[in-house]
């Protein structure tokens, strides 16, 4: 299993810090009596038993005011990118608007959340709020980071870590495998590998070894080319079981591989492992009806991939100006910079890369996020394969 990250949320002062260092029994975050003692977001790794190793992030408190205030704030929200689980941490029985709304955007996100009541050595938490809680976001953990007495402190780091280890146990984010269903025993699939100036330096890239690999694994064989190989070997007769090419040979590679032969990319196998495969079909379809002045929001997830880059920041656009007829802008996003929240609207809609080295829940995520401001998503192969008119070819196979 991956390693799981949780963040903690919550005001100013409500021992988000010290709840870090009571889980891990060590003094590893700064706790201090003034408001706004944690000013970035802070990632901790820790190990709890139980649970295992586990990324914690510390955030600055969500009322911050003023305008160092309010970017602390935005800070602290983009740490919900990276969460699989997510605390919200309140005290002296005040759940307010601030900590409702919280809690709103983590259902949108489809984040789990668990409420914390802390401090409850100062002020136990009302039996009537905790029913109205209860019956509204499932269970309050109350919890004391500040406890002499080392049993009663067990008593509730068991309690809150137990909670914990339940909701992180209904997570499932494990990825499908890219060839899940497409590849038997004794199978010759095809994979279709251009070794092109973008390609990195003496080895082929995640999703093609990923692809050997899985092939292997299922005890079919692996027949690997680049592009201008691929019609001498078609010649010999010996017709594969699935063609699996680079994206952006698609259309070369459709027009050789006889039509009687499943063809997909890389990039589509990704879109269906790690994406929302479903929301992903549905926005491509934006690039029929776009219009003069659009803007699309090109989320490049692997920066360090030259090839990537050059598709992304070039090759794309110029496709779909070209497609298209219209002038259509684009603006980029590198790595896991943050995505604008709320210029939705701006946007007529998103192409994700492949996202081969973001984990699926970031890339999920960042794409909900997306989502939630109205905005369509699509991904490199699934345009590459609308704008050279093989889409339905490049799905079928998935389907
Ligand atoms: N009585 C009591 N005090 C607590 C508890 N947890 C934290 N505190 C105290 O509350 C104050 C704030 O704790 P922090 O952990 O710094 O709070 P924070 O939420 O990280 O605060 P910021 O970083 O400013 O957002 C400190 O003085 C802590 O010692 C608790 O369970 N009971
Ligand atoms: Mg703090």
């Amino acid at each position: 299993m991956s390693i799981r990250t949780i963040v903690i949320f919550g005001r100013r002062n409500t021992g988000k810090s010290s709840l870090i260092n009571s889980l891990t029994g060590q003094q590893t975050a700064i706790v201090s009596d003034i408001p706004g003692t944690t000013t970035d977001p802070v990632r901790k790794r820790v190990e709890l038993p139980g649970i295992g190793i586990s990324n914690i992030i510390d955030t600055a408190g969500l009322d911050d005011t003023g305008a160092l205030g309010e970017r602390r704030v935005a800070k602290s929200l983009e740490a919900m990118d990276m969460a699989d689980l997510a605390l919200i941490l309140f005290t002296n029985n005040s759940f307010t608007s601030l900590e409702r709304e919280l809690a709103e955007t983590l259902k949108e996100l489809e984040i789990p959340f668990i409420l914390v009541y802390n401090k409850s050595d100062i002020s136990p938490l009302d039996p009537e709020l905790l029913v109205d809680l209860s019956a509204e976001y499932g269970y309050v953990v109350e919890y004391s980071c500040l406890q002499s007495d080392p049993e009663v402190a067990e008593e509730y780091r068991s309690e809150l870590v137990a909670e914990i280890e339940q909701v992180l146990a209904t997570i499932d984010d494990e990825e499908k495998p890219m060839l899940d269903g497409l590849v038997s025993v004794s199978d010759n699939i095809l994979l279709v590998c251009p070794i092109d100036a973008g390609a990195p330096h003496g080895r082929l890239i995640l999703p093609q070894v990923t692809a050997i690999r899985e092939v292997l694994d299922a005890g079919a064989v692996a027949t690997v080319l680049q592009p201008p190989a691929l019609e001498k070997y078609l010649v010999t007769g010996l017709l594969p079981d699935l063609v699996v090419t680079d994206s952006q040979f698609f259309a070369q590679v459709a027009a050789i591989v006889p039509q009687k032969v499943p063809l997909t990319s890389f990039s589509v196998l990704l879109s269906r492992s790690k994406g929302p495969f479903q929301a992903l079909l549905d926005g491509v379809q934006v690039l029929g009806d776009l219009k003069e002045g659009d803007r699309i929001l090109m989320l490049e997830s692997c920066t360090h991939h030259a090839s990537c880059d050059d598709i992304g920041r070039v090759k794309i656009p110029a496709l779909i100006r070209k497609v298209s007829g219209k002038k259509v802008d684009f603006d980029f996003i590198s790595g896991l910079d943050p995505i604008p929240t709320g210029e939705g609207r701006k946007y007529r809609l998103a192409i994700q890369c492949g996202g081969c080295m973001v984990t699926t829940t970031q890339l999920r995520r960042r794409l909900a996020r997306v989502m939630r401001d109205g905005i369509p998503v699509t991904n490199y192969g699934m345009t590459i394969a609308y704008l050279n008119g093989i889409l339905d070819r490049a799905v079928a196979p998935l389907l």
